[in-house]
This record gives structure tokens, C-alpha cells and sequence, in this order.
């Protein structure tokens, strides 16, 4: 059997941080549903699990359930399965309820419901929130038999005390699936087996934000009694991307301009003005007045779709006038700058990130997660 998971879409979710590129980004993010649903047709996928927070609350589901639902019922051949999730939950708000739902969809309710494909030998099993919480319930133990299980959840794994359905190792172990679809984690897990069920989180298929950085995409692929053989596929229509740039050695905006524009062309190939980028500037140009910030970031918003600059340069340091300072800043200098000496190529650079990195200790601006 072929079935694809997602889950986590966030369509209609408000990006502020995005200013006047916020609208369309949430109709980019509905075309990303209806990119997954060309994926079900091209790939001849049967079941479509979706588990949870396909909308990012249900005021948005207000504007976006219909287009969703249409591209849900023209993509005919496939199964869509679905859970709603915290975001998304089946109270009297939800599209779900309110609306009439095509053919080849099936919802599950706020109880453990099962639904039976016999033509597929395919049994799924399901429940979704009403509320913005919801507590674990152990499920009805699936029938044993040959067709295949199926379950989807919205669940806190192994975050025990959790207010999103929090599911242990002992319930995975017993749930009598043959692939559990978890929703929830927006960051994708690796596939894996516990007792005789895999699961996943698929993860978000688009990122809306800095914490969601890098590729993103759904799994797909072929789900059978004796195994499961899913792979990840990209999806995403932009990427979020934080990265750090070391400008120490350039001596005007041009430079600074080139060193980005350089490395994000070789890093993100061609299209790489399509992603969304925070851009964190360090290292300690010669003269730091070579470099000006507001007209830098103007051309890089010129470029690229979406980018912000933080700037972190530091002016640079006489060490050897430092490490002769009288305090405890000069003896660490002094310290660092014989290790430095002494340090064979390799831990070189080791040494002078970690001379710099205690001088910003020093001044109190290195933070616990600093990335
Ligand atoms: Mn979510």
C-alpha cells in the first residue's frame, strides 16, 4: 500500500514577522497543500494521513477550508485520512463540522474511531482534539488480522505531563499499528520501529519562521504486513535560513555584499534569492565605519525575497595592548594568545574562537543557546 504523511501545515497562520509579504505568504503555504495533493496523484498514493493542525486555528480555516477541500476531492484516487490537531480542534468552529466534506475524506472524531478499507486491506484508527488540549486515553486494541493499521495522532511523544495528548514507548509498543502518523513536532523524525509499528513525525512541510529553518517536505512511500519503506520528499516552497557571516576581512559594503551574496549562491544554488534569510554578521573588520549596515541590508532586500540583518561586528582588538592589561581580562588574554602561539594549525582557529568567545563573556553577551 502507498501512503504519504504530513501533517502541521499552519495554513492561514499569522506571519507578522513577514510585514507586507504576510498575505501571500499564507496563500504560498495553501499552494504547498495543493502541491502535496499532486504528489498523491503523480505518486499514485492510496491513503493521504494528515495528523493535525492542517489550519492554523479555526477562524483561518474560515477562509481556507474550501479551496483546501476542493483539492482534496480532485485528488480522487487517493484516501485522505485525518486528525485534528490543537490548533485545528473539532469543536463548533471547525470547517470540519460545519462543512460537507468530500468523498474521500474521512475525519476522525474527539473518541477512538476506526475506519475500514476492505478493498485495500487497510483499517485506520484515530482521534482528534476538541479542545486546544487533550489528554491521553488508551485506545481500543486493533484487531489482528491481515489487513494493515493505520493510526494518526496529534501527540506529545514521550513528554510525559504534556497538555497535547502525551503518548509513551509502552503505548507505541502495544498499539497494534503497522505505521503510527504522528503529528505535533514540527521537526521531522527519522522513521523508526518500536515493537511491530513504525512512526514518525513527518514534520512541518513548510517552515513559517526562523525556528523552522532548512528543508521540509512530507514521507512517502510503501507500507506493507512485512515492512515499511518510507523516504522523505521536499516539498517546501522557500526555506527559512540562519546563518552566520564573517566580514572580518572586508573593507567596504561592496565586500560585505559579495561575501554573503557569494556564499548564499554557492550554498543554496540559483535560486537562492527565493528563501527567507536571517543574516547575523560577525568577525571584526579593520575599520568597522567600512561597512554601513543600513545600505548593505537595502541591497540584500533588493536581492533575496525576504532578509534580516543582525549585526554583531565587533571593532577590532589590540590583543597584545589587552593581554598586558592588569586584570583578570589581560592574564586570560595573555593566556589564550601563547596557546594560539603554540597550537599546532589544526586547533589554531580553535584557540582564537575561543579567545574572542571569552572576551564576549567578559562583556556579558554570551547567552546559554547563543547559535
Ligand atoms: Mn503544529
Amino acid at each position: 500500500m502507498k501512503l504519504l504523511h504530513t501533517a502541521d501545515l499552519h495554513i492561514g497562520a499569522e506571519l507578522s514577522y513577514l510585514d507586507n509579504l504576510a498575505e501571500s505568504r499564507k496563500y504560498e503555504v495553501l499552494q504547498v497543500f495543493r502541491n502535496i495533493c499532486g504528489l498523491c496523484k503523480k505518486e499514485n498514493v492510496e491513503f493521504c494521513l494528515i495528523a493535525g493542525d492542517l489550519f492554523d486555528s479555526n477562524a483561518a480555516a474560515a477562509t481556507f477550508a474550501e479551496p483546501v477541500l476542493r483539492y482534496i476531492a480532485e485528488t480522487k484516487d487517493t484516501h485522505f485520512l485525518y486528525v485534528a490537531g490543537n490548533h485545528d480542534p473539532l469543536d463548533s468552529a471547525s470547517p470540519f463540522k460545519s462543512l460537507e466534506l468530500p468523498e474521500n475524506l474521512t475525519v476522525f472524531g474527539e473518541e477512538y474511531e476506526t475506519a475500514e478499507f476492505p478493498e485495500f486491506k487497510v483499517r485506520a484508527m484515530g482521534r482528534s482534539f476538541s479542545h486546544s488540549s487533550m489528554e491521553f486515553v488508551v485506545p481500543p486494541a486493533m484487531p489482528q488480522d491481515n489487513f494493515i493499521n493505520l493510526m494518526l495522532l496529534h501527540a506529545d511523544f514521550g513528554a510525559p505531563g504534556s497538555r497535547y495528548n502525551p503518548i509513551t514507548t509502552d503505548f507505541v509498543k502495544d498499539c497494534g499499528a503497522d505505521y503510527l502518523a504522528l503529528g505535533h513536532i514540527h521537526k521531522r523524525t527519522a522513521v523508526e520501529q518500536i515493537g511491530n509499528t513504525h512512526l514518525s513525525y513527518c514534520g512541518c512541510p513548510e517552515g513559517q519562521g526562523f525556528d523552522e529553518a532548512g528543508e521540509k517536505g512530507v514521507y512517502v512511500g510503501i507500507l506493507n504486513k512485512d515492512g515499511c519503506r518510507l523516504h522523505f520528499a521536499p516539498c517546501s516552497n522557500r526555506l527559512h535560513i540562519s546563518e552566520k557571516f564573517d566580514l572580518s576581512d572586508a573593507k567596504s559594503t561592496d565586500d560585505a555584499e559579495r561575501i554573503i551574496l557569494d556564499a548564499l549562491l554557492f550554498e543554496c544554488g540559483e535560486h537562492y534569492d527565493r528563501n527567507l534569510y536571517k543574516i547575523i554578521l560577525t568577525g571584526s573588520p579593520e575599520n568597522l565605519h567600512d561597512i554601513n549596515i543600513p545600505e548593505l541590508l537595502s541591497r540584500l532586500k533588493a536581492k533575496l525575497y525576504f532578509v534580516k540583518v543582525k549585526n554583531r561586528l565587533k571593532p577590532r582588538l589590540d590583543l597584545e595592548l589587552l593581554s598586558k592589561e592588569i586584570s583578570l581580562k589581560g592574564l586570560f588574554v595573555n593566556r589564550m594568545l601563547d596557546k594560539i602561539k603554540t597550537a599546532d594549525e589544526g586547533d589554531k582557529k580553535k584557540f582564537i574562537d575561543a579567545l574572542y568567545l571569552g572576551l564576549d563573556a567578559f562583556d556579558g553577551e554570551v547567552a546559554y543557546d547563543e547559535d
